[in-house]
């Protein structure tokens, strides 16, 4: 199943970067954006996931992200996210970039996590910008309002037309440039600038790795696509591991 040129990249490799989508989050119960059972199928990801939405209509959104919390703070990462957290203590260099707010990688034990859209368990204030995440506050019915200033609060995610936070974003521009293997991990790779990485990767020198239940738009310039669950294939891919960093 595990090719034996990925097998004496793994071998090699010095740096390794993991750019991760809601896929890699499916087999922990966490639905993806836009699969069969994509969240986005009863809700148009414009409508709810943007600015405009969110103060026409912060009751929705808030609602809509509540529910999200409660099934996300239920589950448990699943041998994906626990393979890839073996996996940094293997290699010298070793990065995970998500787009997934569900803070799974870090619960599984992951160090290096950047987060290119943000963390669902954070919230800040629209109009002063304060930062809340008492739970009690998270649980309300309505969306609620900042004590000191009135202001929505709104969770720190990175809705479209927003933009990506700068250092988690140049953290994983670097990431990107510098390793010797790349994996894509469950993304569609639609949603720009993130899935750029690939691709940037790619023209550094990396061998590009897709890990995906189905092909995508990134498939064409990776150098393995490796068609699966992920659950099921880093653990296999970790076998592969060198069992500490090479000095
Ligand atoms: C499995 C599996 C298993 C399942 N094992 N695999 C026109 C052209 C180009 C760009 C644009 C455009 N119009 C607008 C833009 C820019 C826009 C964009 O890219 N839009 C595209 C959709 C066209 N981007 C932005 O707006 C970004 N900001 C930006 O560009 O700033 C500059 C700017 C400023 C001002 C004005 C304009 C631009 C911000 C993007 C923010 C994205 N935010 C979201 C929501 C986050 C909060 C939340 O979660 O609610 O991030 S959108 C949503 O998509 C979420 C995800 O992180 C992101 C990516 O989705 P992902 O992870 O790939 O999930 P899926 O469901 O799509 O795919 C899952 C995959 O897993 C599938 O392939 C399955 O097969 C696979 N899978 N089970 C392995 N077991
Ligand atoms: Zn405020």
């Amino acid at each position: 199943m595990i090719s034996s040129r990925l097998i004496s990249k793994l071998a090699a490799a010095d740096s390794v970067a993991v750019f991760t989508g809601a896929g890699i989050s499916a087999e922990s119960g966490v639905p993806t954006f836009r699969g069969d059972d994509g969240i986005w199928k009863k809700f148009k990801p414009a409508e709810l996931a943007n600015f405009d939405s969110f103060m026409r209509n912060p009751e929705l959104v808030w609602e809509w992200y509540k529910a999200r919390r409660k099934v996300i703070t239920s589950t448990q990462p699943n041998p994906g996210h626990v393979a890839l957290a073996e996996m940094e203590k293997r290699y010298r260099k070793f990065a995970i970039i998500t787009q997934n707010i569900d803070n799974l990688h870090r619960r599984a034990g992951s160090k290096t996590v950047y987060e290119l859209h943000g963390n669902i368990e954070r919230n800040y204030c629209v109009g002063c910008g304060k930062p809340y995440d008492d739970a009690s506050m998270l649980e309300q019915a309505t969306a609620p309002r900042c004590p000191s200033c009135n202001g929505l609060i709104r969770p720190d995610v990175v809705w479209f037309g927003e933009l990506l936070p700068m250092d988690e974003w140049n953290q994983s521009a670097k990431a990107a440039a510098r390793a010797d293997i790349f994996f894509a991990v469950g993304t569609s790779a639609i949603v720009y600038p993130a899935a750029s990485l690939p691709a940037m990767a790619k023209e550094a020198g990396a061998y590009v790795v897709e890990i995906n239940v189905e092909r995508t738009d990134l498939s064409p310039i990776a150098d393995e696509v490796l068609l699966g669950r992920s659950g099921e294939i880093l653990p296999q891919i970790l076998m592969h591991c060198p069992q500490e960093a090479n000095a």
